[in-house]
């Protein structure tokens, strides 16, 4: 059989592509989520699919009959978990042979937390920061950082595997109790579940604090597994927590010194890796002079302030906008979260990451005498907080209602 693999950017998301049967064989070598080999048993629907995958990573298998956008249709039930190690995943996939034309197009999808491509490595640092923060923006490496700021839903997913009994505090009271927060909590410790509010699965987690965050990327390095809180699950994997608030040095060469292991596959972003999925953009490639927007919007103009509709949907969309400014009033509500990327493409970083100025304050995993870094300014800060030229800092254990994160990996 031969084989068609390519990359693509389709409906928003990266998908990798195969087509059956097609005449040319060009099998990439970039791509986190390549398709490297397909194999379609003759008279049957069964496809086996080899693609590239990161441990900790769940997959969709998605066919279309046609090259037509908006056909593609899930093949897989349930999510495809990723190899536990190795960079490969091969999974059978079953579909009914008379859905399999002569010409059939199959692509991978990762699930769960989508993760934009931060290319351009050995950039250099923003030579036109402020002085109080010089150097920053400079990373010698290619990675990976999410899409969105990390959903309720995700966090909710995230409690409900980890927090029957929650010996880490990794829920928060005022996540209930606050309009502004998501999250509903039910049960008793030992049955303890966990429910989002009513049109707020879809925007940010807030009350979490720089130890939570790190909870949860340990909890995706491990798999998203399901158990109480230790070694396996929160407690070890991108960070070794050494008590409720306490974390180890890790063993990352570059970023140990703030708590990051080596082989991380999930883990909060550097300051530099904030900043420069933030903020670059080669003045080659329609950035600035100097490569760095002095807004996360791509621009140096402070970008509109965000309105909403009564479902925290940003409903005044255009190039160059972000939620702050207390300007998304819903559910009466003076400001409020809005839904992670509803201020449009226009609006995102140069690599396709949202709401890195305003919605949630994100924190970042620098160590900032003894508090940590945050970034980006909220749906309550003024435009100097969504600057390049701002630097937060938060104590590590504090849990407000504008400040949430977002993962990056390698
Ligand atoms: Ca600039
Ligand atoms: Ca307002
Ligand atoms: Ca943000």
């Amino acid at each position: 059989m031969r084989i068609h693999t390519t990359r693509r950017k389709l409906g928003g998301l990266f998908g990798m592509f195969a087509l059956l049967n097609a005449v040319s064989a060009e099998v990439p070598d970039d791509g986190h989520f390549a398709i490297t080999s397909i194999d379609r048993a003759p008279g049957s629907g069964d496809i086996t699919l080899s693609w590239t995958s990161n441990p900790g990573e769940s997959y969709s298998i998605e066919t279309s009959p046609t090259m037509l956008p908006g056909t593609w249709e899930v093949l897989s039930a349930a999510p495809i978990p990723a190899a536990e190690t190795g960079p490969e995943t091969t999974a059978l996939a079953e579909a009914a042979p008379s859905r399999l034309a002569s010409y059939y197009r199959v692509r991978c999808l990762p699930l769960f937390m989508e993760m934009v491509t931060v290319g351009d490595p050995g950039n250099g640092a923003d030579p036109s920061n402020s002085p109080d923060v010089p150097g920053i923006g400079a990373v010698g490496y290619e990675f990976r950082i999410g899409r969105y700021e990390v959903t309720n839903t995700q966090y909710a997913e995230f409690l409900n595997s980890v927090a029957v009994v929650d010996l880490n505090g990794l829920y928060n009271a005022k996540m209930a109790s606050d309009v502004v927060g998501g999250i509903t909590r039910s049960g008793a410790s030992g049955s303890y579940t966990y429910t989002v509010k009513a049109h707020m699965g879809d925007k940010p987690v807030n009350y979490v604090s720089w130890y939570d965050a790190l909870r949860f990327c340990n909890w995706l390095h491990n798999g998203r597994p399901t158990g109480s809180q230790d070694g396996t699950t929160t407690e070890r994997g991108a960070y070794s927590l050494t008590g409720v608030t306490s974390v180890a040095v890790g063993t990352d060469p570059v970023h140990g010194a703030n708590g990051r292991n080596a082989g991380a596959m999930y883990h909060l972003p550097s300051e530099n890796e904030f900043y420069k999925a933030a903020y670059y953009q080669p003045a080659g490639e329609g950035g600035d002079a100097d490569d760095y927007w002095l807004y996360p919007t791509r621009s140096n103009n402070e970008p509109t302030v965000a309105t909403a509709d009564e479902a925290g949907n940003v409903n005044n969309a255009t190039d160059n906008i972000a939620n702050y400014l207390r300007g998304a009033d819903w559910n009466d509500q003076d400001g409020n979260v809005t839904t992670v990327g509803s201020g449009g493409a226009g609006s995102a970083s140069f690599y396709g990451a949202f709401d890195m100025g305003g919605n949630l304050r994100e924190w970042v995993e620098q160590d900032i005498f003894g508090f940590r870094g945050q970034r980006g300014g909220s749906w309550g800060g003024n435009s100097n907080n969504l600057t390049s030229s701002n630097r937060d800092v938060g104590l590590p254990t504090l849990r407000l209602n504008f400040v949430g994160f977002r993962v990056a990996g390698p």
